[in-house]
Formats: C-alpha cells, structure tokens, sequence
C-alpha cells in the first residue's frame, strides 16, 4: 500500500497507555456507525431510483466516497468534537453529515428525502441552505481545507484581542480531507502562511483511500505528504491498520503479512478489496505462503473473515480511530492520515471507478437485507440495530457535540460614525483617498476602528494601507520588535507586531486573501466577534484567488475588498498588471456589491454604507417593493470596490443625502440632461475627466446633453433586473433607479458609455429603455504607456468619445428615418 515503512498512529501504539472508551459507549457508536452507512447510502439511492426523475439529468450522489469516511465521522460527531469546534466536510461526504445530524435531531426526515432536491439536503454541505448546522460550506475541492486555518487565525485574532464570548470555549477547527483534494495548489498556500502565523487549533483527517475521482493514486505519494507537514510544524498521526490486523501481525506469520501490506501496490490493494476473500487467499498465498505461519493465519479465516481483515484499515476502525483523536494532547496542529477504503462496506468498494457508483436496485435489495431494515422502516432511525432504541436515542441525547445548539452566534453591529472621513484635496486618485480615509479611521479611533481588520498578500504599502498600519500595527501571537525602527534606520513604515494589531500581513497568494477574508467575515456567526474586514490586492489578481472570492461570498461572509490599481489606467506598469474583466465579475459575482467611484467623496459615501452594510442580517424579500428591498439591501454582504492610482482634479461640492443616496444607488447626473434630450455621456470609475472633457465639447452640438456617472454599474443592473421582474410579477407601479435616472432623455437618446474594463459592464444600459448604444471600453491585452497613449489606443480617450457621440446622433437619425 505504500513503499514507505510508516509508523502507525502513535496512539495506537500505546494503546495500553490510554484507556479506551467504555465497552457500552463503544457498542453504541459502533451502532451509529452502522446507521450512518446505512443513512447516507439510502439517502443517495432514494434520490436516485425512488424519486420521480421529470428531465433525465442525473441525480448523483457519492456512496463511496461517503462510505469511506463514515467510522471517522461517527468518531468525530458522537464522542470527539465539541460544540464550540468547527469542521469542513469533504464535499461528497455530505450525505454522512446530513445522516449524523438527522441522527442528533437537528435534520428533517424531509429533507433527507429530498436530498439534491429543491430545498433539500444540500449536495455539498452548505452554510446558507442547509438547515442542519454546516460551519464550513465546500464543494470546490481545497477551499474548505484551508478555510480551518483560516478560521483557527480568526480565531486566535479575537480571543487575543479579550473579545470572545466568555462562555465560548476555544475550539478546534477539523478539516475531512479527500486525499485528492491535496492536488489542489491552495492547500499548500494556506499550509505555508499558516506556519508563518504559527497556527494551532487545525486539525486535517485525511481521509486516505488512495482514490480520486479518475483514478488510484500514485504509491509514491505518501511520503511526500508526512514530510511535507512534518516541515511545516504539524504533527502528523498515522491511523494504518485496525486492531484485528494489528493483533494478525503479532501472530505467527504476521509480520510477513504485514510487510506484503506495506508492500503492496494501491491499485492492486483496491483491486483485491474489490474482489474480495478468495482473491486475497489467492493473492497472498502465492506471494507468501511459504513463509512459516501465514499459512495457518490464512487458514484461520474463511474468505469473509479474511477480507474482513485485509479490509480493517485504522481509518475504519473505531477504536484505533478513537484513540488516535483522543491521544492529541495539545493545540499543535495535527495531521491525521487514515488508511480507508473507498466504498467500504459496499459493492464496489475499492472498485477505481467508484467515485460516481451507485449501488443498483438488486444491490441495494442485499444491503438492506444485510443491515436488516425492514420494508417502510428505510429511515427509521434505529431499525436493524441490534441495541434498544432508547439506549441509543439516551446515547444521542448525552453526545458532547450537540449540548449547545444552536452554534451559529449573532454579534451586536458596529455603528458608522457620522462624521466619517472625507479626505479633501484638489487632485487625489481614488487609492490614495482610501489610504486617507484608513490612515484617519486609524487615528481618530473609536469602536469602528476597533473592529476593521485589514490584511493584503504583500501589498499592503503600494495599495496605500501603509499609513493604518504604521498606526493600528501588524497583528502577530507574539509582540514582535520593528527591528529597522529599533536600529533607527529611517522609513516610512512602522511594522511592529502584537496581538494588538489589526493588520494581518499575508505572503503573495490571493487565495489566502480571499479565504482569510472569508473566515474573518463569518467571525460574528463562528466566534460571536463582529469584525469588519478589508482586505486589499491588485485588481488584476482578483482572478487569481477568484474561486475563493466565490467560495467566501457563498457562505455569506462580510468584507470589504479594495481593488487597485484596475484597467489600463495603472499605466506605464502595463502589461500583465491591467485588469479588464473585473466590472463584469463584480456584476455577476452573487453576495458582492461592487463599485468604481471616480471622486473621492463618492468613495466616502460608499465606504461609510460598506462598513453598515457588511454588518446587516435582515431578510430578502423577494418580489416587489423598494429599490433597496430589490438589491437586497436589507440582508447586507461582502463589497468590493474597483480603484486607481490616476490623481483626478476633485469636484468642489458638498454630498447631500440625496446624492449619497444615489451614489450608493449605482448612479447620478454629473450634468443633467435637458428634457428629452439626445444623447447621454455614461462613465464609470476612472475615466470621468475623458468622459467630463468629451462632454463639455458636446455641448457646442447638443446642447442638452447629460453626462452620467455610474458608481455601481453592479447596483444599478440588479435593481433594473428586479424591477423588471416585479412588474411581470404583477406590480405595475415598479421602477428602477437606472429607469428613473434614464427618464428625462429622449425615448430614443444615443448612449454613450467608457470605462476603463469591458465595455459590457456599461452596454446593457441601452436595453432599459431600448435605447442605442455606443460602448467603449477595453478588450484586449493592454500595452504599457502614459494615459494619453494607452486611451488613444484603446480609444476610451476624449476624442473616441466625440466620435462615439458623432456615430451615436447619426444612429438616431438614421433610426428616425
Ligand atoms: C475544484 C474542484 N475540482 C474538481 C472537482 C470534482 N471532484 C469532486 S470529488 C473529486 C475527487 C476527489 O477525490 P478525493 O478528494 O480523494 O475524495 P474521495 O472521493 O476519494 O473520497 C473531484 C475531482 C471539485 N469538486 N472541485
Ligand atoms: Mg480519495
């Protein structure tokens, strides 16, 4: 199984040092371990072949993959974890958790029946639509991994700070590892900034059935993985071999058997689990069956027994299992690896092509009969068990893990000062106005302040965080002296670090940002912390950490993410540094709210909303009502906003309510349009002095031309969709801001819309009231050069702009006939 002589799990090693769990208490989890097999495999065949299927997509489901972690679960859920632990369930065994948690009360039968369907139990254990407890939503294979030491840092940040609900013990943050699921890069990436964080409280199981979704795993694998956490300061348990193969080995003979097992080849060891007692024999005579003893060891197992026993790998054995996890005795971080078998205890178990496998109608027929579940009685929650229901229900109600329900904590909000900082100046680029709002956020204090939480992979300085954390200081365990600031060598950032600190300094690694971000906005439901985070990054690498993006914004985490520079706009740095798709992700990506402010006091406005709106728990209301309903205002989310380094001349003004309102809205007339008027100058983010230089000369022609600005091409869109919908819904009266702004142009005004991103983002605008459009913006690789170069090229410059105009009044009259 693996070339490797490994050690076996210390724990299991000294088995006699601890004592186990009482017989009764171990008869009753070997009971639940039974159910939990029989729960998640039924749960998937019933969804499968009982439920009526109306369109012939396949329904799925992972039996084996669920099958294979089912002892480790029933250890973890029934007698390990605590309430105040938290854990992420390898994707595909959602079944196993959604079996175990209708086990403890907390599942419907219903929803077990409805398994993968409408409003069911999730495929994925998810944090958001699943009503049975998840703390980690996963699904995208790695994420979840990481999310725990993400979580664990998280943690650590609050209860160091004194914040932590007194009566909320510290607990440990348990990631179910597919063993596959280390192929994913991300997984390294936390692995490393987890060591530089000395991370504690994380502990990964890896559920090490040697399989992935194609295929066997190669057998040169395993070292590599001990070592590697090894290097990183883990722990790493080994659970090998069961208690009946590890009593084998001290018979004669068994030490041969035990080296033809560490020897063995992991396809040709799933390929004989497959086929079960008589390949064994066959197998394990002819390799050796000369060496004294083996014989008689064969030949004291009929074929059942010995696959019995070639199959009791520790993974799948409760007690060695058991031992394993209670033998931890401190907070290092711990590795588990644990031999299982994918598919134990069903048909195809160790089958490589498994990982979809569905046991048919006749199969299903002979494991039902084997676990003696009487017709009617398929989710009963205790038939075919061989101890009395009230045992085991008396059992249930005593298990550790679920004495405190529920687990999820609310946190009173922050409020947002009302003199929030609206930094001043002639010219200021919109990243440098963020950096004066931080850098007066961080000196003025007060219970905001307090709660933001900032962290950047590497760019803390060139994204302008520089001056908050030379104030609020870098947040490390352990005091750590500015050894530049002590042997007085002049710069200008002050990087001491503390527990105090509240800037959390990440290596270059966008996934970690996003994770990280993830963790710390679903501190006020895990640790009952209300944090506000902001992390910062170049705009072009949002798609380098996009699926975490994705993954945080999917579990309803709240943060702030400070893009910049974006587009073309960073300039002569070119190249690979420009980003052109990210108004469109932040116009898709779901749970965001995205903004591209041109000026600085919009900036202000959208921050101040940002840092409630992060905070907000009501509810969405579906269907018709208000604009803000629409966007969802209500229930809040996570923000993002797409800035520049371009300095821009600020307007001299000052914001009444009712254009802030607007500008957190999506949008606002920098020039309003006459009445009926024929064209419309639409900008975003950037480019307002080419859009505001293009206008002014315009106006020679058209006279009443208005010129748009568009803070949130993403609020705006979303609220134009749901109007759209509330009237087909049956509300006549609905409207949307962008119809409401749209209405004083001419029915048939030419739009012309810039950005510096795809010009997409702002396009759509000529569908609300079928108007035509010219869209400029960009869409292909960028070069380097100054502003006036790199928009002449890519024609979003003043002069495009006039031709745009000239094309868009020519357009309508060719329209009109
Ligand atoms: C990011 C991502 N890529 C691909 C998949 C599809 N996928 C689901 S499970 C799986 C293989 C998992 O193997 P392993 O983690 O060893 O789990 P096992 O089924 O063996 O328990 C793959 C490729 C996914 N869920 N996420
Ligand atoms: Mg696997």
């Amino acid at each position: 199984m693996s070339k490797t002589a490994m050690s076996e799990s210390s724990a299991a090693q000294s088995e006699a040092g601890r004592a186990g769990p009482a017989d009764s208490r171990l008869a009753c989890l070997r009971e639940l371990e039974k159910k939990v097999l029989w729960l998640s495999s039924w749960m998937i065949h019933n969804a499968n072949h009982l439920r009526e299927n109306r369109d012939g997509v396949k329904v799925g489901g992972h039996q084996a993959s669920s099958a294979s972690l089912v002892t480790l679960m029933t250890a973890l859920y029934f007698d390990v974890l605590e309430p105040h632990d938290r854990v992420a369930v390898k994707p595909h065994a959602s079944p196993v958790f959604h079996a175990i948690q209708y086990l403890l009360g907390q599942q419907s039968q219903d929803n077990l029946e409805r398994f993968r369907s409408f409003g069911g139990a999730q495929s994925y254990p998810s944090r958001t639509k699943d009503v049975d407890d998840v703390d980690f939503s996963t699904g995208s294979v790695g994420l979840g991994v990481a999310m725990t030491s993400f979580a664990s840092l998280a943690q650590d940040y609050v209860r160091l700070k004194g914040w932590a609900p007194k009566d909320l013990p510290e607990g440990r943050m348990v990631a179910l590892v597919g063993d596959a699921e280390l192929d994913e890069g991300n997984i390294y990436e936390a692995l490393f900034e987890g060591w530089k964080h000395d991370l504690r409280n994380v502990w990964w199981i890896i559920d090490y059935n040697r399989q992935s979704l194609d295929a066997v795993v190669t057998d040169r694998l395993f070292g590599r993985i001990d070592k590697m956490f090894t290097n990183f300061g883990w722990r790493v348990v080994t659970i090998k071999y069961g208690k009946r193969l590890r009593a084998a080995f001290g018979r004669p003979g068994g030490q041969a058997l035990r080296q033809w097992i560490d020897d063995c080849p992991n396809s040709l060891y799933s390929a004989l689990v497959f086929k079960g007692g008589a390949a064994w024999r066959r197998q394990l005579e002819a390799d050796i069956g000369a060496v004294p003893g083996v014989a008689a060891l064969l030949e004291a197992h009929d074929d059942e027994a010995l696959a019995a026993l070639m199959t009791n790998l520790g993974g799948h054995d409760l007690e060695t299992v058991l031992e394993a996890f209670h033998a931890v005795p401190d907070e290092i971080p711990t590795c588990f690896i644990a031999y299982t078998i994918k598919g134990l205890g069903l048909p195809f178990a160790g089958h490589k092509d498994n990982h979809a496998g569905l046991m048919n109608l006749e199969q299903m027929a002979e494991f039902k009969r084997r676990n003696r579940i009487p017709d009617g009685a398929e989710w009963d929650r205790f038939a075919g068990l061989d101890l009395p229901a009230q045992t085991l229900q008396g059992f249930l109600e005593g298990v550790p893990f679920a004495a405190r329900s529920p687990r999820r904590y609310e946190a009173a909000r922050v409020p947002v000062p009302a003199d929030f900082p609206a930094p001043r100046a002639e010219t200021l680029s919109t990243q440098d106005g963020f950096g004066r709002i931080m850098t007066e956020l961080a000196r003025d204090g007060g219970a905001l302040a307090e709660r933001i939480v900032t962290a950047s992979p590497d760019v803390t300085v060139s994204t302008n965080l520089g001056g908050w954390v030379n104030r609020r200081g870098i947040f490390d365990r352990h005091p750590r002296a500015d050894v530049f600031k002590e042997q007085k060598v002049v710069s200008a950032q002050r990087w001491g670090m503390s527990p105090e600190g509240q800037h959390i300094e990440l290596g270059i690694a966008e996934n970690n940002l996003f994770i990280l971000l993830g963790a710390l906005g679903l501190s006020h439901a895990l640790f009952g912390v209300r944090l506000l985070p902001v992390g910062t990054l170049y705009d072009p690498f949002i798609l380098r950490g996009l699926d975490a993006l994705n993954y945080a914004c999917y579990q309803d985490a709240r943060f702030m993410v400070v893009a910049t520079p974006s587009g073309i706009t960073l300039g002569p740095e070119g190249g690979a540094h420009q980003s052109i798709s990210t108004p469109l992700i932040g116009m898709a990506q779901d749970g965001l709210a995205s903004f591209e402010p041109a000026f600085v006091d919009e900036l202000s406005a959208i921050m101040a909303w940002a840092f409630d709106y992060m905070q907000r728990g009501g509810v969405r209301t579906a269907g018709a009502g208000s604009e803000t309903n629409w966007l969802r205002d209500a229930a809040g989310g996570a923000v993002y906003l797409r800035l520049s380094t371009r300095p821009v001349t600020q307007p001299e003004r000052a914001l009444s309510p009712a254009l802030e309102r607007d500008i957190i809205t999506g949008g606002y007339w920098l020039r309003e349009p006459a009445p009926d008027a024929e064209l419309a100058i639409v900008y975003s983010g950037a480019v307002a002095p080419e859009a505001m230089a293009a206008y002014r000369d315009i106006l020679d022609d058209v006279p009443g031309a208005g010129l748009l600005a568009v803070t949130s091409a993403d609020r705006l869109n979303a609220g134009w969709h749901a109007a759209k919908q509330a009237r087909r819904a049956g509300d006549p009266s609905a409207r949307a801001a962008v119809e409401r702004l749209l209405g004083p142009l001419a029915p048939d005004a030419g739009l012309v819309t810039v950005i510096d991103g795809h010009p997409a983002a702002l396009s759509w605008l000529g569908g609300v009231r079928g108007q035509l459009v010219q869209a400029l913006g960009v869409e292909h690789f960028g070069q380097s050069g100054d502003l006036a170069d790199l928009y002449r090229h890519y024609r979003i410059d003043a002069d495009a702009l006039l031709d745009a105009c000239a094309a868009a009044c020519l357009a309508r009259a060719r329209r009109r006939g």
